[in-house]
């Protein structure tokens, strides 16, 4: 039992989650090859966040100059400001712009896709056109056709594969990453997510886990509160012990659901912000790859070359059905 509270000054976790399959690969490439032919670049962001807005917006503005919207795809909300932002480029310069070719990109599964079926709903009032789904990696490939989001003037967007970087460089990072939802969940572990969720949680002050889970009091020991959650939802082994992944599972379920409010994990203050440009323009850091990483990035640019060739000579190429990742 809990008797006393304190909160660990840091949260030590020191092995990188690293997911970048070839579908990756190839949508990176593919990506930055059709960059040239899109007029807009809208890089999809997942915020879970329900303050502190005008920080992010601020710092987007005077480090890249670039705009940010907080929109939510379920109910629509501020979608229809990034089908003006489109359509006002059309209308400043229709000469240049016989129609605005709009790509979503992003990292997995922070709803791209859901985003460019809320334009669409929004614009011409149709249907789903994208595929959505909570697992990361639903998108595999960049779309080949472009998917008509308003009639007039013509917008058309483009959905793309939810991409990581090859290397995450920071094990903490990668860990929100996953406890977001951006990598597939049995590649960290449910248990070490939880423990920082439950870290995370106690450093905002936000106690309400132990009315949830009926505790004496708050705690900073994942040992004890995963055997609490256990017991309350009744998550058993065959021989009576406690499933505590399935806890895990459970609590890491809830703040994905917003049951814990919506708190981004990243430190957002004016202070950090800057930091984090700051450190972004510095020219030497830079993405490492690993030896396997590397290894696919060349085979998946081989592969291409090689249909590229037998197409030229005139083969047809059937794509097979295997899933990768
Ligand atoms: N609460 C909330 N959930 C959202 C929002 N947008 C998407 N989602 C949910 O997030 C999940 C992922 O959505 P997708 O649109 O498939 O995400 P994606 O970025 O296309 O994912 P990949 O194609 O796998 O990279 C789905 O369960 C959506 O219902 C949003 O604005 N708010
Ligand atoms: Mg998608």
């Amino acid at each position: 039992m809990a008797t006393s509270f304190s909160i660990r000054p840091q949260f030590i976790y020191d092995k990188v989650i690293n997911w970048f399959p070839g579908h990756m690969a190839k949508g990176i490439r593919i990506i930055s090859e059709r960059l040239s032919s899109v007029d807009l670049i809208v890089e999809a962001r997942d915020a879970r966040i329900s303050f502190s807005k005008k920080p992010i917006i601020d710092a987007f503005r005077k480090h890249r100059n670039q705009h940010v919207i907080f929109t939510n795809a379920n109910m629509d909300k501020n979608v229809k400001k990034i089908i003006n932002f489109a359509a006002e480029k059309y209308r400043r310069d229709p000469s240049s712009y016989p129609f605005v070719t709009v790509m979503v990109v992003g990292m997995p599964n922070v709803g791209k896709s859901s985003l460019i079926n809320s334009m669409r709903r929004i614009g011409v009032h149709k249907g789903k056109a994208a595929k959505t789904g909570a697992l990361p990696g639903v998108t595999r490939s960049v779309a080949v056709t472009s998917i008509k989001v308003l009639e007039d003037p013509p917008v058309y967007l483009i959905d793309t594969p939810g991409v990581m970087i090859p290397h995450i460089p920071d094990p903490v990072n990668s860990l929100k990453v996953a406890l977001t939802g951006g990598i597939r969940d049995h590649l960290s572990s449910e248990e070490v997510m939880a423990d920082y969720l439950l870290w995370r949680l106690n450093n905002f002050g936000n106690f309400s886990y132990v009315e949830k889970f009926k505790l004496s009091g708050p705690t900073d020991d994942i040992n004890f509160l995963l055997p609490a959650i256990s017991k309350r939802i009744g998550a058993l082994q065959k021989y009576g012990e406690f499933d505590l992944r399935t806890a895990a599972m459970f609590f890491i379920k809830q703040y994905r659901d917003g049951k814990y409010g919506k708190y981004t994990l990243d430190d957002i203050t004016i202070d950090t912000l800057n930091k984090y440009f700051l450190n972004e323009n510095n020219p030497d850091k830079h993405i490492l790859l690993s030896k396997n990483q590397e290894k696919k990035l060349l085979w998946e640019k081989k592969k291409e070359k090689r249909l590229e060739r037998w197409k030229r000579q005139g083969y047809s190429i059937r794509k097979s059905n295997s899933k990768g990742g």
